[in-house]
């Protein structure tokens, strides 16, 4: 008794100790979980406004967390975003940056410094689950029955589970790490962007057989009852059903987050939800008024669900950063017929802004942008200026790693608005682009927002989406201040900012940067 009674105190003192040495790393080093939404506009969710429909889970999150109200993806399509999500740098300055097609090369080259490289010298174990679209192999594209590589792994990520393009871009089939699992090599894939016999079935000759009809575009190979872009044969082992997509992210992704439980990890879940083919599992279609878009809304909101509850399974909860954000803007008709845009009703997809998918308008990459890690952050709204594109700079400064100067190039720290510090200010400028090297370009400083046209097509792009029968100028300027729509090009009378923020995004395309070089240099 006497013995126990002298010992206690110690024994706190050691367990107190050592709980106190297995926290402290763990405090600058929490997991990292960023959740990527594919096509989902600003009004989207409950939480930004939509009616229509409910996102419990997401709003529980943002309701714990910080939803921002000014948080951008950096481009207005998949490809540039995901570019500069993993790449801290500007779609705009790298090479076949636009949408990827189905045999694409790998386009980050590996070695390249990306939030997965910096996580990984940070000792985190690295994943990303889910669409990919960033091209896999060398200068002659995939191996599709062989070593799947240059990819995710020779950029910083450990392992991959992935929809290598989109899923309306042949093939069906998932890569991991390095190869195609489940694949007959006396049934080998074949993937090409021509028919590849006279009687190959497609959207075209089989229409009457599609589960799912197209209205543009997406009328090559059939697989499972929908026609796709592209053409390819074979590997039929190895081929999933669309609406299996989203369990199998999530069962991806429990097993990765179980496994590295007691290490610090960073997951990417790259969702397919709600990009076309929008195919959600059978239990969730029928489940909104808004067809099958706000069906795969729904099936998104359930995989955040799971991940959030495997996280507090896991009493991870209060170890984990968690992300949400989207890749770009929202689309209706995208290529099939969805009942889409029937079944819209009321529902604004990209909440009060203009524009959507492929547009810079501020519909097209200003997207739900919610950040979460219970204990650390507390609730609140914030109207921050946070893009995707600076979660590589800023998961840098919160892990203590020191960015090279020569990588990340766009990618400002701004940590402590991601993490809801009082007085914490976002970016003071961002550039947005649509698709690949050139074309049009938004430029936000401050409330004001200039719009770039290079492109005649890219004009002609956005004349058909939002201003039938008007002429885009070249440049435009608004005040999202008191004209959130951008409605009002007030470029008359204002032509000094005009020129000002004309000539500030002139020399931030011709720099080759726009972050500051570390100090001292
Ligand atoms: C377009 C496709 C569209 C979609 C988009 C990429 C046609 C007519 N349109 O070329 O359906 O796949 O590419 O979307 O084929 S993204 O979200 O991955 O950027
Ligand atoms: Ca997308």
């Amino acid at each position: 008794m006497r013995f126990s009674l002298q010992c206690r105190p110690l024994n706190y003192f050691v367990v107190l100790l050592l709980s106190i040495s297995a926290a402290a790393p763990g405090a600058d080093r929490p997991n990292i979980v960023v959740i990527m939404a594919d096509d989902m506009g600003y009004g989207d969710l409950s939480c930004y406004g939509a009616t229509a429909l409910q996102t419990p889970h997401l709003d529980r999150l943002a309701s714990g967390g910080v939803r921002f109200t000014s948080g951008y993806c950096s481009a207005s399509t998949c490809t540039p975003t995901r570019y500069s999500l993993l790449t801290g740098t500007y779609a705009f300055r790298g090479e076949r940056t636009g949408i990827a097609p189905p045999n694409s090369p790998a386009i980050i080259a590996p070695g390249t410094e990306t939030i997965a490289s910096i996580l990984q010298r940070a000792g985190y174990a690295t994943a990303v689950i889910g669409k990919w679209h960033l091209g896999l192999g060398g200068p002659g594209g995939p191996d599709w029955n062989g070593d799947l590589k240059p990819g995710p792994l020779e950029i910083g990520f450990d392992t991959c589970f992935l929809l290598p393009t989109t899923n309306d871009r042949v093939p069906q089939v998932y890569v991991q790490d390095h190869r195609v699992p489940g694949l007959d090599p006396q049934d080998p894939l074949w993937v090409g962007d021509k028919k590849p016999s006279a009687d190959h079935p497609t959207g075209i000759t089989h229409r009457d057989t599609l589960k799912m009809d197209w209205s543009h575009g997406h009328n090559s190979t059939i697989h499972n009852g929908i026609s796709r872009i592209g053409f390819y044969t074979g590997g039929h082992a190895a081929r999933f059903r669309d609406e299996d997509l989203a369990d199998e992210w999530v069962r991806r992704s429990v097993d990765f987050i179980e496994k590295h439980q007691d290490k610090p990890f960073f997951l990417f879940f790259s969702s397919h939800d709600l990009h076309v083919p929008r195919i959600p599992h059978e239990r969730f279609q029928g489940k909104t008024s808004l067809g099958y878009r706000g069906d795969s809304i729904a099936q998104l909101d359930w995989c955040v669900g799971e991940l959030m509850s495997t996280l507090d399974r896991l009493q991870l909860t209060e170890n984990t950063l968690v992300v949400f954000c989207s890749d770009n803007g929202p689309v209706m008709d995208d290529g099939y017929h969805d009942q889409a845009l029937e079944k819209l009703g009321t529902h604004r997809a990209a909440g009060p802004y203009t524009g959507g998918k492929y547009s810079v308008y501020e519909g097209g990459t200003r997207t739900p942008f919610i950040t979460s890690w219970k204990g650390r952050i507390s609730p609140q709204v914030s109207d921050a200026v946070v893009c995707t594109i600076d979660l590589a700079a800023s998961v840098a400064a919160l892990t203590g790693q020191t960015l090279p100067d020569d990588a990340c190039l766009d990618s400002m720290n701004v940590l402590g608005a991601l993490l809801g510090q009082t007085g914490a200010v976002g970016r003071d400028h961002l550039v947005q682009q649509d698709n690949g090297r050139s074309g049009s370009y938004g430029f936000r400083a401050g409330d004001w927002k200039l719009l770039r046209h290079d492109r005649e097509s890219s004009r002609n792009m956005v004349v058909e989406q939002q201003l039938e029968n008007t002429t885009v100028p070249k440049f435009q300027l608004f005040n999202l201040a008191d004209d959130p729509a951008e409605q009002k090009n007030v470029l008359d009378r204002h032509p000094e900012i005009a020129k000002k923020l004309q000539q500030q995004l002139a020399g931030i395309i011709a720099d080759g940067r726009s972050r500051p070089v570390a100090a001292g240099k």
